[in-house]
């Protein structure tokens, strides 16, 4: 397979931990170049706008509330087959069903505060990659 670009979020639980270089050494290590990264904070609406794709499902307020708790750091990556290959290291949803040496299994602590956000497919990565980094901001 080509390469190909998925999106990413280190969360505020993992931000706050202080873990943010060692899931970007588990990045990089695992073959992903980062080609966007900044640290920012989403507002309550900015993260309801991220998220809007889960606006039915219960957990969508306190998701959105909880997004917008503290700095996250967005990523951009690039790898042969990315999107598969990511959702792999980061490991299930549920931190208590992530394999073992998974990022969420290492970092996550609960299913919210899941440590990481990676794209479920390649066309959601350009829409969540263009939602917080212009093009001249991608090398
Ligand atoms: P993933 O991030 O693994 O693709 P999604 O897309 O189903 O999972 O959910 C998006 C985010 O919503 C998750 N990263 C997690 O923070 C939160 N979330 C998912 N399921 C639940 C749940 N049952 N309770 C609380 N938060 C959840």
């Amino acid at each position: 397979m080509s390469k190909q670009i998925t999106f990413s979020m280190i969360k505020p639980d993992a931000v706050a931990a202080g873990n943010t270089g060692a899931i970007l050494k588990m990045i990089e290590e695992a073959g992903f170049k980062i080609i966007a990264i900044k640290k920012t904070r989403m507002t309550p609406e900015v993260a309801g706008k991220f998220y809007e794709v889960h606006k039915e499902r219960p957990f969508y307020g306190e998701l959105c509330t909880y997004m917008s708790s503290g700095p996250i750091f967005p990523l951009v990556l690039e790898k042969d087959n990315a999107v598969e290959d990511f959702r792999k290291l980061i490991g299930a949803t549920d931190p208590q069903k992530a394999e073992a040496g998974t990022i969420r299994q290492l970092f996550a602590k609960s299913i919210e505060a899941n440590a990481i956000h990676g794209s479920d497919s390649a066309e959601n990565a350009a829409v969540e990659a263009n939602f917080f980094f212009a093009a001249t901001e991608r090398f």
